[in-house]
């Protein structure tokens, strides 16, 4: 069952609110992938409401929920290189997508390398992602049916390097000039050990401050939903690593719950840019704050 389902068939079956039904919301929150601290200052402050406010109506105090939950979301956004905004920018950008294997990184830059298209745009796609030789391929791939150019050296190569090159080719090594090239990279998420991943990402990092510098420059982390609360685990290296501007979240199309974007609000404060619900380029959509509290306190 979806969790809204859950959450929706436990307001329905309440008649009034009492200490059980906070109790019980706190424990339903926390199995939506909330933080046990979030979900329970979080009912916490909906119970002084309620009380103030002398709400006994269950759908009352949803409503009231969906806007604390709103809150966490908004007060997490420190950052204002979030979302689709992105695509109304001029000049250079240069877009790194990080994360975990499997969570959807290459998939992402492709929906994203899309989506710039469909703005006009020309991106190119950078396969910095050398890991694996299939990683290379499944770039190429995306570049072909999207019809862009992919930059890609030879599998074992220097991801740096491939980011270096994709950068040149975008247009980006004129100088004084303006240029307007679009730069989408997807990385690596495996390495022999953690550390040999981080120093790959920050020498890809200073490559791009380096050649790029002063042109939108976007790291997102690439998050899959359906891993909970590991997703915050993940979001903690990668933020101590190399500083994530925003996370995208993949596979909410599925019984995801996706209760750990509050937690990546209050603890990282690393806001969603974007929600992705399928494989097709397509599903992939500008992540709401309003829209996602509502739906996650089920209400829609
Ligand atoms: N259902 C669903 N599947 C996705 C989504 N994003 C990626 N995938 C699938 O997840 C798998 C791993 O994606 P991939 O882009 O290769 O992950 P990477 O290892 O991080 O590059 C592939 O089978 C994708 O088709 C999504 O939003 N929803
Ligand atoms: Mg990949």
């Amino acid at each position: 069952m979806k969790f809204t389902e859950k959450i929706k068939n436990f307001f329905a079956g309440r008649s009034s609110v009492s200490q059980e039904f906070f109790d019980e919301l706190a424990d339903l929150l926390v199995e939506g992938d909330i933080g046990a601290q979030e979900a329970f200052g979080t009912v916490e402050l909906l119970q002084q409401a309620c009380k103030k406010d002398k709400i006994s109506q269950p759908d009352e105090a949803r409503e009231r929920l969906a806007v604390l939950l709103e809150k966490i979301l908004v007060d997490g956004q420190r950052s204002s290189v979030v979302n689709s905004f992105l695509l109304d920018t001029s000049g250079q950008t240069v877009i790194l997508l990080l994360g975990v294997n499997g969570v959807g990184k290459t998939t992402t830059a492709a929906k994203i390398a899309s989506m710039y298209k469909d703005h006009g745009r020309n991106p190119v796609l950078a396969a910095a992602d050398t890991f694996r030789a299939a990683a290379i391929d499944q770039l190429k791939i995306h570049g072909e049916r999207l019809g862009l150019r992919v930059v890609a050296h030879r599998q074992g190569g220097d991801p740096a390097a491939v980011v270096y090159d994709a950068i040149e080719a975008s247009g980006g090594a004129i100088t004084g000039g303006a240029t307007n090239g679009v730069v989408i990279a997807d990385t690596a998420g495996r390495m022999h050990t953690k550390s040999a991943l981080v120093e790959e990402l920050r020498k890809i990092d200073r490559i791009v401050e380096s050649k790029a510098g002063g042109s939108c420059y976007v790291k997102y982390l690439v998050l899959d939903a359906t891993t909970g609360r590991n997703a915050l685990a993940q979001a903690e290296i990668f933020s101590g690593a190399v500083s994530p501007q925003a996370a995208i979240l993949t596979k909410y199309d599925s019984t995801a719950k996706g209760g750990v974007v509050f937690s990546l609000a209050s603890v990282l404060h690393l806001p969603v840019a974007y929600l992705c619900t399928g494989e097709k380029y397509g599903d992939i959509k500008a992540f709401d704050p309003h829209d996602f509290a509502r739906e996650f306190a089920g209400i829609n």
